[in-house]
């Protein structure tokens, strides 16, 4: 079986997790996800980097010892990831024992061959980055990342021989152009490489000024450089060295692997690490894939600048599967991308609200009507069928490649392609139409179709989204079940997944509007000041536009039905409102909230026959969900109920 092992950087234990590190992990999840959906041997690895300077005056500051300070941040991020359903293999730390074992032995293996030495050295220090820089990597004196001054520093201290290897890395990548993808990366680590002779690496620090690291097995005065110990846990964490002959041990299962950074750790994996590697006689990894930042306001989101996102609050306010949707499908995978809640809210009620939930619940509540929730059979397929069904094999077949190439967002795109298709066939084979034209046949062909269609996207989108994926096929009744072999390309190879005549969901309400945030929401055009006047009692069209006129085709996409209100009552967090529960024939009463509370007692409206609009998307107001629209009219004395003497469900047309 071919396997497939994905890494994340692991993080710094100096403050809580934050956004950027969410969307890395969330990323390796998902990467992880598909490959197992390939039928591969997938893993996932994360893990906390715990040793250097940083940690220590981070725990000073927090009065704590740096065990005690790193066990409670590293197990802030352990605790973090499943509540984000990231669904890791292994969690490494840097303070484990066995990875200090594994380091050493490294280290020895480098100094025992003759590639580390020991020297004098001076350079600019900067402790955020726990890194040296030569004079021309400043910007004005200052470290290019935190724009800080760094400190000169001279001592004695061991070093790895890197430029031994400069050639030999030069070669590898120009011989193997997705080695470092996308290519800017690859430009950037290539100049690095070609501006000159390498410096060598100083892989230690004296005790003197930090105790906090793993001890040098040749010299106990000195600890090891925090980047040298830590890009080795992608071996270590695999039990390298100790299964390094071993042909059926972790290590040689799962190496070499495939990581993921973003792009400021682009130097320490594309230069130091796969030299690191060729010294030791390891296979350098299979690709390293660079992504960019995430931005707020302009400014890269970072625990320094105190402008970080918190992950599970963002998750928990816009919905799990919405936020790792949006993640996945918002950053161009490689260059920045900009995080606000404006952003998500305007992508969710985009793709996910309108685009795929509608979807869901429209075919769901039409079969439900018109088959009584039961799969219908498929008759003859005309072209408008087969066409579908192409675009979504071709979309799958897109998504598939994109996602090889880590083109994430693309690949999504490619797949909402048939989502915004289906919509449209929809409207054109308009269902209702069959259906009062008798025309049964038809009309489960149309819905069987577009189910068929329906479970495909479902199907493939279990690695963003999995629990919303789970829940949709669940709602097509062929709930999600373990993989085997390729899953992804079967579900597209076979043309039926449903069975005929099975119940499925009568509804679905998967991802209902969000509402804009306040602050956010793009700012109405001024109204001129008009004299006070009573508000109810002004008739609603007066200070209107005429209305353009609108197609007669656009205007029977409405669903207009009676439904008898079989209980009101005040909104509970808003004193404008009021809830409904109507009986539209569904079987089941739909919650609707009004904006009707100066007009109408609520004991006054039970029993009334109100005209609905029942096919809007389902959007949360003030916490609660509402599932369709009340019809009022304005008028001089007030506002005015439109009701329909005629049974719960009458179409209106
Ligand atoms: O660098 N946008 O740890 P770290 C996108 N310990 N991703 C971001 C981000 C942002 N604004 N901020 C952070 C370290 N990240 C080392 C790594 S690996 C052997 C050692 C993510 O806690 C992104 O993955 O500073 C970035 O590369 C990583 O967090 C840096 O995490």
């Amino acid at each position: 079986m071919k396997s497939y092992y994905i890494t994340t950087p692991i993080y710094y234990v100096n403050a809580r997790p934050h956004l950027g590190h969410a969307y890395t992990t969330i990323v390796a999840d998902t990467l992880k996800r598909f490959h197992r959906m390939l039928g591969e041997d997938a893993r996932m690895q994360t893990g906390t980097d715990e040793h250097g300077d940083k940690i220590v005056k981070a725990a000073d500051k927090a009065g704590m010892t740096p065990q005690a300070f790193t066990d409670e941040i590293s197990g802030q991020f352990r605790a973090l990831w499943p509540q984000l359903n990231i669904d890791y293999d292994g969690f490494i730390r840097t303070t484990d024992e066995a990875h200090k074992r594994s380091v050493q032995a490294l280290l020895q293996r480098l100094y025992d061959q003759g590639d580390i030495y020991f020297g004098e050295y001076g350079g600019h220090y900067c402790y955020g980055c726990e890194r040296f820089y030569t004079e021309k990597e400043l910007v004005d004196g200052m470290c290019p990342q935190h724009l800080t001054k760094p400190d000169y520093i001279s001592e004695k201290n061991y070093f790895f021989k890197m430029s031994k290897y400069q050639e030999q890395l030069r070669r590898h990548i120009l011989d193997n152009p997705d080695f470092i993808r996308p290519e800017r990366y690859r430009s950037e680590a290539l100049a690095m490489l070609e501006g000159g002779v390498l410096e060598d690496l100083c892989i230690s620090r004296p005790k003197s000024r930090l105790t906090w690291g793993i001890e040098l097995p040749f010299d106990k005065d000195y600890v090891s450089y925090v980047w040298f110990d830590a890009l080795a846990n992608y071996i270590t964490a695999l039990g390298w060295p100790d299964n390094e002959d071993d042909a059926s041990g972790t290590y040689r299962r799962y190496w070499p692997g495939e990581h993921l950074v973003a792009k400021d750790i682009l130097k320490p994996h594309g230069i130091f690490w796969p030299t690191m590697l060729m010294a030791a006689g390891i296979p350098l990894y299979k690709h390293l894939n660079v992504h960019g930042y995430w931005l707020v306001k302009d400014t890269k989101m970072s625990k320094s600048l105190g402008n970080v996102v918190d992950p599970l609050k963002a998750a928990g306010h816009f919905g799990l599967d919405a936020f790792r949707y949006f993640l996945i499908r918002e950053m161009n995978f490689g260059s920045d991308a900009s995080y606000s809640a404006e952003s998500i809210t305007t992508r969710v009620n985009a793709d996910l609200a309108n685009d795929l939930g509608n979807l869901f619940s429209r075919v769901l509540s039409m079969n439900a009507k018109y088959f009584e929730s039961k799969i219908p059979p498929l008759g003859d397929q005309d072209d408008a069928d087969l066409l579908l069904s192409e675009n979504t094999d071709n979309a799958a077949e897109n998504y598939i490649a994109l996602f090889g190439e880590m083109r994430l967002s693309q690949a999504l795109e490619a797949l909402w392609a048939p989502i915004r298709a289906m919509n449209k066939y929809v409207d054109e084979q308009a269902p209702w139409t069959l259906a009062k034209a008798g025309d049964t046949a038809r009309l489960g062909t149309v819905l069987r179709t577009l189910l068929e269609n329906m479970y495909k996207v479902a199907y493939l989108l279990w690695p963003v989204m999995p629990d919303s994926s789970a829940t949709m096929q669940a709602q097509l009744g062929r709930p999600q079940g373990e993989f085997s072999g390729d899953a992804l390309h079967d579900v597209i190879k076979y043309r039926m997944h449903l069975r005929t005549g099975l119940a499925i969901a009568p509804a679905s309400n998967l991802f209902p509007r969000l509402e804009m945030p306040r602050e956010e929401a793009p700012a109405k055009p001024e109204k001129k000041a008009k004299p006070a006047q009573p508000a109810a009692a002004q008739p609603a069209a007066a200070d209107e536009a005429p209305k353009s006129p609108v197609e007669f085709s656009d205007f029977q996409k409405l669903d207009l039905r009676v439904g008898v209100v079989l209980a009101a009552e005040k909104h509970p967090n808003a004193d404008k409102l009021l809830r409904f529960d109507i009986d539209l024939g569904e079987g089941k009463p739909r919650q609707i909230l009004s904006g009707i509370a100066a007009f109408f007692k609520p004991e006054d409206m039970v029993g009334k026959k109100v005209v609905v609009v029942a096919n809007l998307p389902p959007r949360k107001i003030r916490g609660l969900e509402s599932q369709g629209m009340i019809l009022t009219a304005g008028s001089a004395g007030g506002l005015a109920l439109l009701t329909a003497d005629a049974p719960a469900g009458s179409p209106i047309a």
